[in-house]
């Protein structure tokens, strides 16, 4: 045995001492890495695209339709681990039992030609509001009148006006303003009414993705037709603070009389209930007042609290035009819903940024003492300003910015701020993952053309010829007089007494 090991040693050190092993190794290492290079370079090309399309699909498709259980449990229990925890919540809504689809047919467009003119568009809203929808959505561009004399448009306008139900689309060019195609005029200044059209379709022209909202060149919101139907429908609750380690200040620069190119300081504290009242400190850095789309400084913060909540890790500023950014990161939920914490914590936290205007130490709140007590700061700073978000059961508690001592008369208030995750301010409950970029043309994973927030669209799930459908000529059908019905005069439709379920 001995004799065979220190034969296949020496075997084996003659052939690493070899020139052919590393002639060997070197082309091995040179055939992997080429191979290597080609690949990631055909991806990056797209090349590959297509199949991963057709796995993304594939693997999609296996999924369950029931949301309310983890896909695994359905398809694969063996896989399931998460079937004990019973962690899994789901508030899917049943959609097909509750959306009428009315639709012009090519017979309605005879009765009613098209474009439908003002007062025929007028008159079928009127008639669907008459079956008091929760929520009407015209899915029909009309930015102008029909006909363009705009003799008709008063009754239109009259109409939208007086039904806030009805919500009307929208589609933004931000590529090509001129190309935006505007809502009805009367309802352009109310949001609410308005419904952004536009869809992310991969290379392949299937839509995978559904749109929350879109932000324009100028940053504004604007809101997609999934949103603001599916707004109307739930209750008001189904959007909010996203739960998120990040809380973001947003300080205007003249409001704290800073300038352009001006030093200062800053530091953080957290104190809160939550903890016994046990405070965070964090050290301080310096960062010179320039815009800029990167943080100017940041400091890091040990894990030092009980509580991950108010535990600060992570302290940045930064300034874009003339806003200053100050963020704190902590290791769980800042902010918290009071359900997101445990029964026995108190849901009270007082977050604060210290900012040494001056970088003079001995103006201001010198950081190293608190309350009489030693705060363990090594470098202190003398904060001049004290910004706070204060936190209480799930609701604000002080949201200020004042100068140290002089708590009760802050120099403002009310700035805004959000305690979820500053790219993504909407909950989203569907326990399904939210794209955080509108993707247009590459997949649900790569690249970037116009900005906004995608959900992925259930493209397996309801498709427009799941829903009950009525056409306009059916709809317009007054059910009271039955000689006079159209529809029920062909066997192909049936009585607009349906529709009247329908809601
Ligand atoms: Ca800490
Ligand atoms: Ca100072």
């Amino acid at each position: 045995m001995a004799a065979y090991l220190i034969n296949w040693l020496s075997k084996t050190a003659k052939r690493v001492f070899s020139r052919k092993f590393w002639q060997e190794a070197f082309f091995t290492c040179a055939i992997g890495g080429v191979v290597f290079l080609a690949i990631w370079f055909l991806r990056d090309k797209q090349l590959f695209l297509g199949m991963e399309l057709y796995h993304h699909d594939k693997l999609h498709l296996a999924q369950s339709l029931d949301f309310s259980k983890p896909y695994l449990s359905t398809d694969f229990p063996w896989l399931d681990f998460r079937k004990k925890t019973g962690s899994w919540s789901s508030n899917r809504v049943d959609t097909k039992s509750n959306i009428v689809i009315v639709k012009g047919t090519e017979k309605d467009v005879r009765q009613f030609g098209w474009p439908l003119e003002d007062q025929t568009l007028a008159s079928i809203l009127d008639r669907i509001a008459s079956f008091e929808p929760k929520a009407i959505l015209l899915d029909i561009y009309r930015d102008i009148p029909v006909p363009r004399s705009g003799t008709q448009i008063h009754k239109l306008e009259e109409v939208l006006t007086n039904h806030t139900e009805i919500v009307t689309i929208r589609q933004i060019d931000l590529l090509d303003p001129e190309m935006t195609i505007d809502a009805p005029k009367v309802l352009r200044d109310d949001p609410a009414r308005i419904a952004e059209n536009s869809f992310a379709s991969d290379s392949d022209t299937t839509i995978r993705r559904g749109m929350l909202y879109m932000n324009d060149n100028e940053g504004a919101f604007h809101m997609s037709v999934a949103f603001q139907m599916v707004s109307r429908f739930l209750p008001d609750d189904w959007i909010g603070a996203a739960p998120s380690p990040l809380l973001t200040a947003y300080i205007p620069l003249a409001d704290l009389g800073v300038t352009n190119g001006q030093a200062i300081r800053f530091a953080a504290f957290q104190e809160g209930a939550s903890d016994d009242w046990a405070i965070d400190w964090t050290e301080s850095a310096k960062a010179t007042i320039v815009s800029s789309n990167t943080p100017l400084a940041e400091i890091r913060d040990s894990r030092d609290m009980e509580d991950p909540h108010g535990d600060l890790r992570r302290v940045s500023i930064q300034v874009e035009e003339d806003v200053m950014t100050l963020q704190m990161m902590v290791d769980a939920n800042i902010l918290p819903a009071s359900n997101n914490l445990s029964k026995n914590q108190v849901n009270r936290y007082y977050f604060h940024w210290l900012l040494d205007l001056d970088s003079n130490v001995d103006t201001g709140l010198n950081s190293s003492q608190y309350d009489g007590a030693a705060t363990g700061v090594r470098d202190p700073i003398g904060a001049d300003v004290i910004i706070q978000v204060g936190w209480r059961d799930g609701a604000t508690d002080g949201v200020k910015a004042y100068r140290p001592g002089e708590e009760d008369k802050p120099l403002f208030e009310d700035f805004s701020y959000t305690g979820s995750n500053p790219d993504y301010p909407f909950r989203f409950q569907i326990g399904k993952s939210v794209y955080n970029r509108l993707e247009s043309g590459d997949g649900p994973y790569v690249g970037v053309e116009l900005s906004g927030y995608t959900y992925p669209f259930d493209y397996k799930g309801s498709r427009g010829g799941d829903f009950s459908s009525f056409t306009i000529a059916q709809v317009m059908d007054d059910g009271k007089e039955k000689e006079n019905i159209r529809c029920c005069n062909s066997s192909s439709c049936r009585c607009p007494r349906a529709a009247e379920k329908a809601d």
